[in-house]
């Protein structure tokens, strides 16, 4: 598997001309008729090969299709996505990478899927996972962190997130709290983090990524068609998967980095930047009251401060109305 990453950056790097095959199987020490097999492996990923006798080989096209081996390629990442799982249709990433993540799954392995059947929201609900128009992944992560601080890692996420969709499109992503990605005040992406720990330990966090990139408007399902869309729709543009899959995971790497070493204050700040209706009119509802507030950002430990009448309050769950 290594062999072929270094064999498509062999091919890459000589920008489109011809490779020969005695000098691929001289670089990588296998035989001629292993480098034909690799080609023709390539081939499945969707890679379009010419091979000329005399001359050798030459990438004519490279796929945006997702692969084990295209999501490699050009991961600038230490160790997430070391170990990914991409399958065409899942139930849920979520269930594949609990299976994984107790088969002792390193941490940073990543599980994603062109579809999902049955993607899984927040509280059971369900999430629309639409065949080739957006990115359903899961991560799976072992951090060494109390289990209560564990929604801080959906925040983290978050500012991940709206970090690589301000990087790669012309959108202005806004985080609402805690897990949505807003565009033009309408649900983009969701995260779902899940643990499996006991009181003092963690023994794994899978957090769940789905984003809607390339959805047209009649792709977004009709019955969400009020409250969601796709990056494509706000932006007028089709985005390439895989570059765009590549930059999350860069980011989230860094950011999760920044995490572990530093602690939330520096995400706390981010996410802030990014926070949807900060200084503005919210409703909270607390003991079968609402009342009107105004949100004014988030506490160290993640959950949302509203100022009241009666003061400073801070929420810690669903609690709170938007609009
Ligand atoms: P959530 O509970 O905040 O959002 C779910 C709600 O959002 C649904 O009840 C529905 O109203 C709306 N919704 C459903 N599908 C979409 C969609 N595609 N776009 C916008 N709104 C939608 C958010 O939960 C967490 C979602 C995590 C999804 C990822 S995908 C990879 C991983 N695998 C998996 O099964 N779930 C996660």
């Amino acid at each position: 598997e290594s062999t072929r990453n270094r064999l498509i950056e062999l091919l890459e790097t000589s920008n489109h001309d011809y490779v020969s095959g005695q000098f691929l199987s001289d670089k990588l020490k296998i035989s001629r008729s292993a480098i034909w097999k690799h080609m023709k492996e390539l081939e499945k990923d969707g890679y379009l090969i010419e091979g000329v006798r005399r001359k050798g080989y030459r990438i004519v096209k490279s796929p945006d299709k997702v692969s084990e081996n295209t999501l490699h390629w050009g991961l600038k990442t230490n160790w997430l996505g070391k170990n990914i799982i991409h399958k065409t249709t899942l139930d849920s990433t979520q269930n594949t990478a609990h299976d994984a993540a107790r088969e002792n799954a390193e941490h940073g392995t990543i599980v994603i899927a062109d579809e999902q059947t049955k993607g899984k929201g927040r509280m059971d609900r369900f999430w629309h996972s639409t065949k080739h128009k957006g990115i359903w992944m899961s991560i799976i992560l072992r951090p060494s962190i109390l289990p209560v601080a564990a929604p801080q890692l959906t925040l983290l996420t978050a500012t991940a997130l709206a970090d690589a969709i301000s990087e790669e499109t012309t959108a202005a992503p806004k985080i609402k709290w805690p897990n949505d990605i807003m565009i033009n005040n309408k649900k983009t992406a969701g995260i779902l983090t899940e643990l499996q720990a006991e009181q003092d330990r963690i023994h794994y966090v899978i957090v769940g990524i789905g984003i809607n990139v390339n959805h047209s408007f009649s792709e977004i399902p009709e019955t969400l068609q009020h409250k969601a869309t796709s990056i494509k729709r706000e932006t007028e543009t089709e985005y390439p998967i895989v570059p765009f899959i590549q930059c999350i995971l860069q980011h989230f790497e860094q950011t999760y980095d920044r995490y572990m070493t530093e602690g939330f204050s520096p995400i706390r700040t981010k996410w802030e930047s990014y926070g949807y209706k900060i200084g503005e009119k919210i409703k909270i509802r607390t003991n079968y009251k609402v009342s009107e507030a105004i949100f004014r950002g988030i506490a160290e430990d993640g959950a949302l401060i509203a100022e009241t009448e009666e003061g400073i309050q801070t929420i810690y769950s669903g609690e709170v109305e938007w609009n």
